[in-house]
């Protein structure tokens, strides 16, 4: 069997604000747009993506969160309604899935194996998170490819940002290790938010861009730091200044996704393409991607 790979790995946000500007079918709620440079972006990836070959799409999102351990979705089909509980108003979303088990329990059994505490999900009555599917409905919409769903464990809660980062660096050498056996070629997707500070009201409408922007000038700054270091291939950086970026700008990586994506990634030196960056009710958010299937054994 041939080795398994990864194609691609993407920084892809998941305010649910993108999927109720866009008006999918599944959304319930509708809206007049909204959220435009976010959007253009995340339609300069899918072109970006569109003749790359890949079997599934292997996501960490901060909004299924788990107190013991990391979980992994463990059930073939699901399919319900995700409501988002802050925002329901934007987002009531009707979702069919299908979960590679296979791989999820592939990438369990070798961090396991590695000492890491896991699970898997087996509960069919479980909820998919609105992180996943957003992320999963901005860069893939037709769903026509299995998931793999893993949750973010919130050691940073619990520890610190070192302790989250140790156990990230290994959850992205498990995902890469097991990858590479399965023989499966796959896309991962770190689910989050740069600067997460947010207005607390919401306007009327809800899309009303005129009232859209960074909630602070230091907010921006820590952004922009962040997009310039994955555009530079700086990625042990940014994993070295993560304890700073999370604690000053209250950032999403919190949740582990981003490390998780950067060590799976064998730390990149390679640069990443910015697809794409725009804010959401005051949080910053970056669409960017690392092309490994372009890079070759040499790079
Ligand atoms: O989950 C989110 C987020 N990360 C950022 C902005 C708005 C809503 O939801
Ligand atoms: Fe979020």
């Amino acid at each position: 069997m041939a080795k398994g790979s990864i194609v691609a790995g993407c920084l892809a946000p998941h305010p649910p604000h993108l999927v109720y500007a866009e008006n999918p079918e599944q959304n319930e709620p509708v809206s007049e747009g909204g959220w435009e440079q976010l959007r253009w972006g995340y339609e300069r990836l899918r072109e970006s993506l569109k003749d790359v070959d890949y079997d599934v799409i292997v996501v960490l999102s901060p909004h299924w969160q788990t107190y013991v351990g990391t979980h992994f979705i463990g059930v073939e089909k699901c399919v319900s309604k995700s409501v988002d509980p802050v925002f329901p108003n934007l987002f009531r979303f009707n979702y069919d899935l299908t979960i590679d088990v296979e791989l999820a329990r592939a990438i369990h059994d070798q961090a396991k194996s590695e000492g890491m505490s896991v699970k898997m999900m087996e509960n069919p009555d479980f909820r998919v998170d609105y992180g996943t599917i957003v992320s999963c409905q901005m860069v893939r919409p037709e769903w026509d490819k299995p998931i793999v769903s893993i949750s973010s464990n919130r050691s940073l809660s619990y520890y610190s940002v070192e302790v989250m980062q140790e156990m990230m660096m290994e959850l992205g050498r498990s995902t890469a290790k097991a990858i590479e056996a399965s023989g499966k070629k796959c896309l991962l997707l770190a689910s989050n938010s740069l600067s997460h500070r947010h207005f607390v009201t919401e306007t009327k409408p809800p899309e009303d861009m005129s009232k859209e922007h960074i909630a602070s000038h230091a907010m921006h700054l820590w952004d922009m730091r962040i997009i310039e270091m994955m555009r530079q291939g700086k990625s042990q950086q940014i994993i070295d200044e993560m304890p700073e970026f999370c604690d000053q700008a209250i950032a999403e990586a919190d949740g582990g996704a981003l490390t998780w994506l950067l060590s799976a990634l064998d730390v990149p030196k390679q640069p990443a393409t910015l697809h794409g960056y725009g804010t959401i009710i005051g949080t910053g958010n970056a669409i960017m991607e690392w092309p490994c299937h372009s890079w070759g054994d040499e790079s």
